[in-house]
């Protein structure tokens, strides 16, 4: 019998993010974004994940005082990909990536969000990194924009609370498009859109404390209701500049499963669900699906919309489903006496039959499976999995190597699953490209240590280290199942 391989031409590559990656803070005329303030709190519980992203107007103001520090703000330094990125993306090429997953620093192009003219030294870095991809035959996916907004709009506008975001950013998608217009096929407009419920300062731009007096879940759903018009509105631009081109949705694809068969729980999951499917329905079906008007309806909560929203939405939906997924979770009624356990800057109700990971994040492989069955059946639009891995603590040894097995079992199970849901599902699926696939600082800890990385970088919390790149035990396994596009995994 023939063994199992993907399907040809199925886009293998991996996925950073410039405010996790790029490092180069202050560097080529880059102004400030909200990621520049996001601060490392050496002495909070990791797990606790709204300590480490609840920020005020106070929290901002010091690290705006304190433009030196790049310990207690990670994500200044990154993992100094804009000193190294000809050397990382060698390393993708010797590893066969097809695809890599970046995104554009919007506050490297336009410096405070509203200035009239975009900064030409970073439209030139990132010609250069597209430049350097195509040497190697990498097809780069970008992200318009991945918890990046520039601090000036989170400070002077409200974030995306105020409908100025909407023109500020089209013009940074027009500026983009035009500028790459040969050199990027594959786009994705917001990473993770419905982040903004969970972080909404890092997704919006969004100060609670800036809001006083309002519903903050109302001011969410409002930014929310921006961003949608202007992902609209991106993938309008992006058909018209670039002919041909395809543009995704993004989505944190959480999976629930009810904690019994209790009716009461299958009701449970099924809001669950919902409460995730209700972003990419909107941004799929181009308008807002009838139990998130119920939602709004129901809790008081008040969208103001322009004449010509609602045909915008319509008129230009996604061409494709990209999504994250990296853990399912349980849902029941009633909680008492349930374990939980911490997940993707949320906590879950824990699943008896899973492991987690060193984070508590359940690690479940058939999950994705079953998570690439619902949106496929759901959208019937091709899937693209642009977010996948296992955060763990790596160890470079003595010798210089860093045996990392586990990540390999991690990623051996879920490509499986994947490939069940493909082959025997008949799920459409362009591509897949896993998590910092170099590694870099964590968005919800800000650790160094959460590594994610087929490629190791040698540099501590603190950001102390030598920054040299070291390829993991996963690098070598990972180029083989590239090679032998999955192959060699049966
Ligand atoms: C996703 C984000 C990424 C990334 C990843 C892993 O939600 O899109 O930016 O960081 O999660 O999360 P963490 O870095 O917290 O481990």
């Amino acid at each position: 019998m023939a063994k199992r391989r993907f399907p040809e031409g199925f886009l293998w590559g991996g996925a950073t993010a410039a405010n996790q990656v790029e490092g180069g803070w202050d560097e080529g005329g880059k102004g400030w974004s909200v990621s520049d303030c996001a601060k490392a709190h050496f002495d909070v519980n990791v797990l606790d994940y709204y300590a480490h992203n609840h920020i005020t107007t106070a929290d901002v103001e010091e690290a705006m005082a304190h433009p030196e520090d790049l310990v207690h703000y990670p994500k200044r330094r990154g993992s100094d990909f804009y000193h190294h990125y000809k050397e990382d993306i060698r390393l993708f090429g010797q590893m066969g990536f097809r695809v890599y997953r970046m995104s554009i620093a919007w506050s490297r192009i336009f410096p405070n969000g509203d200035d009239e003219t975009p900064n030409e030294e970073g439209l030139a870095f990132y010609d250069a990194v597209f430049d350097e991809c195509r040497k190697y035959g990498i097809e780069p996916l970008v992200t318009m924009s991945h918890y990046e907004p520039p601090l000036r709009l989170a400070l002077t506008y409200g974030g995306w609370y105020s409908r100025e975001a909407i023109g500020m950013f089209t013009r940074f998608v027009e500026t983009i498009c035009t500028r790459y217009k040969d050199k990027v096929k594959y786009w994705l407009t917001f990473n993770e859109v419905d982040s903004m419920i969970r972080h909404p300062y890092t997704t919006g731009g969004l100060i609670e404390d800036r809001f006083p007096g309002k519903n903050f879940e109302e001011v969410i759903f409002q930014a929310m209701h921006h961003q949608f018009v202007a992902s609209a509105l991106a993938t309008k631009i992006c058909h018209q500049i670039i002919p041909g081109s395809l543009v995704g949705c993004m989505l944190t694809k959480q999976t629930y499963y009810p904690f019994t068969c209790k009716p009461e729980d299958v009701l449970k999951a099924q809001q669950m669900m919902r409460s995730t499917y209700c972003y990419s329905d909107t941004q799929v079906f181009g308008e807002y699906p009838a139990y998130l008007l119920s939602h709004f309806k129901n809790n008081g909560i008040h969208i103001v919309k322009e004449t010509g929203d609602d045909e915008i939405m319509k008129a230009y939906p996604v061409d494709f489903v990209s999504f994250s997924y990296y853990m399912s979770s349980c849902a029941a009624h009633s909680t008492e006496g349930l374990d939980f356990t911490e997940g993707n800057n949320m906590t879950a109700l824990k699943n008896p039959y899973l492991l987690s990971s060193d984070w508590g994040w359940q690690i479940d492989p058939m999950g994705l499976r079953i998570s690439m069955v619902d949106l496929y059946d759901r959208y019937r639009k091709p899937l693209f999995i642009v977010e996948n891995g296992l955060g763990a603590k790596d160890v470079l040894q003595e010798d210089g190597t860093v045996d990392d097995q586990y990540r390999i079992d991690y990623f051996d199970a879920h490509f499986r699953a994947m490939l069940d849901a493909i082959e025997y599902d008949g799920v459409a699926c362009l591509g897949y490209t896993s998590w910092g696939c170099i590694d870099v600082v964590s968005e919800s800890t800000k650790q160094m240590s959460k590594r994610y990385g087929f490629i190791y970088v040698d540099c501590d919390d603190y950001g102390k280290g030598t920054y040299k790149r070291i390829p993991k035990k996963s690098f070598y396994w990972y180029q083989k199942v590239i090679e032998t596009n999955g192959e060699c995994l049966f």
